[in-house]
C-alpha cells in the first residue's frame, strides 16, 4: 500500500479496496466524501432529462429508469442499442457532464490502476425495489481499452458479476451507497447484473438505488 493510501485508509476507514478479479476492482465508499454534491448534480441533470423506461430491442419496457449526461447518451429502442448525442425524448443534446462526476470517475479510475480517464457518457441508472438488470456485457463503446466506472447510491443492491461467457459462474457482489466499481483490461467484457432490489430505505434517496457508468463511449 501506498503512502496515500494509508493516509486516506486512516481518515476514512469506511473506505477499502477490494479486487474482485483481474482488472476489476470495488472501492468501497469511494464516493461518499462527494455525496451531497453528487446528488445535487444529479438532481440537475435529471431536470433537463427525466428518467424514462427504454424499450429493448425485443420489445421489453425495461424496469430501470435511465437517463444519461456528456456528449453521448446510451438509449435502445426497436432498432437497437447505441450511443447517441440526442436525448430521444427532448430532441436536444443531452445535459453536459457535471464537473463532479468527471473529477469522481478521473479520481476512481486512477485509483484503480486506469490513469487518463476521461469519461464522455454518464448512464445514470434509478432502480426501485423489484427492480434487476438482466445478465450483459457492455460492448457498444468504441475502445475496450478504456475502463468504466460504476458509482452506487441509494438502497444496497447485489451485483452479479459473471465471466467471458454468458453461461459462466457469477459471483454476487452486495453494492452500498458510496461504493465505486471500476472495472477494466481482461475484465473488461465480463457479463455482469443486478439482482432484483430488496425494500429498503436510505435517507437521501428514500427507497430508490441510482447507478451512474462513466464510460469513453465515442
Ligand atoms: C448497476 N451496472 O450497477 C448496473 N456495467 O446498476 C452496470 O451495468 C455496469 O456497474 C458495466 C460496468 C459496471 C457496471
Ligand atoms: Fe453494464
Amino acid at each position: 500500500m501506498n503512502t496515500a493510501d494509508l493516509f486516506r485508509n486512516a481518515i476514512h476507514p469506511e473506505r477499502r479496496d477490494e479486487p474482485l478479479c483481474d482488472g476489476a476492482v470495488v472501492l468501497r465508499g469511494f464516493a461518499l466524501p462527494n455525496e451531497t454534491m453528487l446528488l445535487q448534480a444529479i438532481d440537475m441533470v435529471v431536470a433537463q432529462a427525466p428518467f424514462r423506461h427504454l424499450i429493448t430491442p425485443g420489445g421489453f419496457r425495461m424496469s430501470v429508469g435511465m437517463s444519461n449526461a456528456g456528449t453521448l447518451g446510451w438509449v435502445s429502442d426497436r432498432r437497437g442499442y447505441r450511443y447517441d448525442p440526442i436525448d430521444p425524448d427532448s430532441g436536444k443534446y443531452w445535459p453536459s457532464m457535471p464537473d463532479i462526476f468527471l473529477r469522481l470517475a478521473g479520481s476512481a479510475a486512477a485509483q484503480a490502476g486506469y490513469a487518463g480517464f476521461v469519461p464522455d457518457a454518464c448512464l445514470i441508472n434509478r432502480y426501485e425495489p423489484g427492480t434487476r438488470l438482466s445478465l450483459h456485457q457492455d460492448r457498444n463503446e468504441r475502445d475496450f481499452d478504456q475502463p468504466i466506472v460504476s458509482v452506487s447510491l441509494g438502497i444496497p443492491a447485489v451485483f452479479l458479476f459473471g465471466g467471458m461467457q454468458r453461461a459462466d459462474p457469477q459471483i454476487r457482489v452486495p453494492l452500498g451507497h458510496g461504493d465505486v466499481v471500476v472495472w477494466g483490461g481482461p475484465a473488461r467484457l465480463r457479463y455482469h447484473g443486478v439482482l432484483p432490489l430488496k425494500p429498503n430505505h436510505h435517507d437521501a434517496l428514500g427507497s430508490s438505488r441510482i447507478n451512474l457508468t462513466f464510460r469513453r463511449a465515442g
